[in-house]
């Protein structure tokens, strides 16, 4: 075999199997393209993207103004490191800033990097300007997070498979039950509390969205007991939810705007994936000077934090989902795909709830966390043209693109729909 030879998918699977670590159980599946809502097999068969790489792809698929974008500036300039100025930086920061409605950003590459950068403001801010005593604060998260993979973000996970056997783990960390602002408010009348991050929806733990008010009241509990409200909207954010940002509610605008009643403003905002439309690894943390001030040089950073390729694609990236409206659509598909899915779940004894917000959903598959079922549904579904993950056993997210139309929506309903009745016999 050369490297220059066409191998088959069972060659290119075979391939990662015996020379990568096996950290992950991918669907038999090897993709060779992708555009748009679309990405295909090595074979050239074609298939709806249902998981938009974990939303990264949420503006679709090699999105032409993006990876214009990225070539450009690759062919001009794609690193200085922060030693020196450059001329895309600035401009992506005052764009990132003025779109979310923040004094700063710090840029980072990776959702755990930003995670981390976020942990770290929160506490030096807790020791510099709440006075508390230093290594003393607390950071609150919840019950089923998912916060990355670093050795400190899984230290707070209750994920046995995220965090057995890395230990010894970091202290610092309250854990409460999500979607209970009374466990929140106990938890913020304990000594030393520095902030409470939260996903405004857990993707990972299968797509729980709390109750109406549990943000707002999150924000509301955090103002009163002076702690940082952190939100983590690396999956949930940039139109995934039907709202630019899930703490948006029920807002549709694709920018901060007085509309926005509902509006919970994190003190701290963390995005990545879908900030570079899944091209390029660019995150970010926003924030108002009260906080990000309190980080001068030198105490934090990144290589390739913030580099041109990053900053081009940021803005060409965030660029897409106001021109095209995605928060919108994804608000609008969601309730159409939520409607059908009840309706076939009323014909059906295998599946039995389906949940979500916007173009985030999940189904609930009527079997034990331990079967293969879900695994073995998203199988028939690639079978039959769309590709979807399980997650935690019997649950299954759908997280298509949101460029997708209602026509393309309905072809997969329908897929979907074809899937489970064949499935059931
Ligand atoms: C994997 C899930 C999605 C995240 C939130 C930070 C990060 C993530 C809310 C870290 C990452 C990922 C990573 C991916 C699976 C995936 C995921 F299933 F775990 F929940 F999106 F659905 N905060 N989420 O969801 O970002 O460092 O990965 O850039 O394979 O582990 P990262």
């Amino acid at each position: 075999m050369t490297t220059m030879e066409k191998l088959s998918s069972a060659q290119l699977m075979q391939l990662e199997d015996k020379h990568g670590a096996h950290n992950y159980h991918p669907l038999p599946v090897v993709l060779s393209k992708g555009d748009g809502v679309y990405v295909w097999d090595v074979e050239g068969k074609r298939y709806y993207d249902f998981l938009s790489a974990y939303s990264a792809v949420n503006q679709g698929h090699c999105h032409p103004a993006i990876i214009g974008a990225m070539i450009d500036q690759a062919q001009t300039l794609t690193l200085t490191s922060r030693a020196f100025y450059n001329d895309t930086l600035g401009v992506y920061e005052k764009y990132i800033t003025e779109y979310f409605g923040f004094d700063k950003v710090l840029p980072m590459n990776t959702g755990a990097e930003a995670v981390e950068t976020a942990i770290k403001l929160c506490r030096k801010w807790a020791y510099e300007k709440k006075g508390i005593h230093e290594n003393d604060a607390k950071i609150i998260v919840c019950e089923g997070n998912f916060h990355g993979r670093t050795t400190t973000i899984i230290s707070f996970s209750s994920d046995p498979d995220a965090s057995k056997n890395f230990g010894p783990y970091t202290p610092g960390f309250i854990r409460i039950p999500y979607d209970d602002t009374e466990a929140l408010e106990t938890a913020l009348q304990q000594p030393n509390v520095a902030g409470f991050l939260v996903e405004p929806i857990q993707g990972e733990a299968g797509v729980y969205t709390p109750g109406a008010d549990f943000l707002a009241k999150s924000r509301e509990l955090c103002t009163k007991y002076n702690a940082l409200f952190i939100a983590d909207e690396v999956q949930t954010g940039i139109a995934r939810t039907g709202s630019l940002l899930a703490v948006c509610g029920n807002c549709t605008c694709e920018n901060h705007c007085e509309k926005q009643t509902t509006y919970s403003q994190p003190d701290i905002l963390i995005l990545g994936k879908a900030l570079s439309g899944g091209v390029y690894p660019v995150s970010a943390v926003l924030a108002n000077d009260e906080v990000m001030m309190v980080i001068k040089p030198g105490q934090h950073g990144s290589t390739f934090g913030g580099n041109p390729i990053a900053a081009k694609v940021g803005v060409a990236a965030l660029e897409v989902v106001k021109n095209e409206q995605l928060s919108l659509n994804a608000r609008k598909l969601g309730v159409i795909f939520r409607n059908e899915m009840q309706r076939i779940i009323e014909s059906t004894d295998l599946v039995v709830k389906v949940r979500g917000k916007g173009l985030l959903n999940a189904i609930i598959v009527n079997d034990s966390p331990d079967s293969q079922t879900a695994w073995n549904l998203c199988v028939q579904l690639k079978e039959n043209g769309l590709l979807a993950k399980p997650t935690h056993g019997n649950i299954i997210r759908f997280a298509p693109p949101l460029v997708m139309t209602e026509e393309q929506l309905m072809e997969c309903v329908a897929i979907i729909e074809k899937t489970i009745l064949e499935f059931e016999k």
